[in-house]
């Protein structure tokens, strides 16, 4: 009970009207102030929604000029693709092309190496009044035996020179065609050690050397003045390289001249 009248006081007291009152004008200042305020937190949210919306459509503005930039991007390298894709295509065949046309160049090149081995080996056996032709040389294969001056002597008398040997080729002809050892046009007659043939050349000219094994050796044993003449094929199984050999042993020799 007190408080109610306490509380009826209160409502009739002009003080606590009065104090009511200014409570009330308090309130009607703070209703007014937030009247006051809501604008501008308004204006403040409208402005932050503002910046937000320009914000947003300058991102997205940024993102469509980013997409078309890349899809310019992708496009063009979507037409390199092709275009390498086609180049590489036509390589292929080109390539494919060139490999059959290697393939048969090279059938046709081993078919006429065989026919000209075929015609060289025929050409090598063509006999002319006792002479052998092959390639364009003229060789004559003695069946007495001579010293090798006898021997270059009897060349020369021939309209010929003791055999000067400048291929494999034909170090394989001649080889062929002997069955023991014969003289060939090299010499070391003039100077010990400097090997000459019978036309001047020396070995660095004709640029092949088919010395045996251990020669030239220049042995004294049966010829004080050494071994100056070379053989082709020694005194035992060995035909295919040559020997220095003393001069004055009795020999076959070959004979070689332009056809
Ligand atoms: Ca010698
Ligand atoms: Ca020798």
């Amino acid at each position: 009970m007190d408080s109610v009248y306490e509380n009826s006081d209160f409502i009739l007291s002009p003080v606590a009207s009065g104090e009511n009152c200014s409570r009330h004008n308090g309130n009607s200042t703070e209703e007014r102030e937030r009247e006051v305020t809501s604008p501008k937190w308004t204006k403040v949210l409208l402005i932050v929604l503002g910046f937000s919306l320009v914000f947003a459509l300058g991102g997205l503005c940024a993102l469509w000029v980013i997409y078309n930039h890349n899809l310019a991007d992708f496009e063009s390298l979507n037409e390199q693709h092709i275009m390498v894709s086609k180049t590489l295509a036509a390589q292929e065949i080109n390539s494919r092309a060139m490999t059959k046309e290697f393939n048969d160049l090279t059938a046709r090149y081993d078919t006429l190496r065989e026919r000209l081995s075929f015609y060289d080996a025929q050409s090598c056996n063509l006999s002319v009044n006792g002479w052998l032709a092959c390639r364009g040389k003229l060789y004559l294969f003695s069946s007495d035996k001579l010293n090798w001056r006898s021997s270059q002597d009897v060349c020369v008398s021939k309209g010929a020179d003791l055999v000067t040997i400048t291929s494999t080729s034909e170090r394989d002809f001649l080889v062929s065609k002997i069955n023991e050892s014969h003289w060939i046009g090299l010499n070391d007659l003039d100077t010990e050690g400097r090997w000459v043939w019978v036309n001047n050349q020396t070995l660095n000219d004709t640029r092949v050397q088919f010395w045996g094994s251990t020669q030239p050796n220049n042995r004294r044993q049966y010829d004080p003045s050494g071994e100056n003449c070379v053989a082709l094929g020694d005194f035992n199984t060995t035909l295919d390289s040559w020997f220095d050999a003393s001069c004055s042993i009795l020999n076959k020799f070959i004979c070689e001249r332009e056809y």
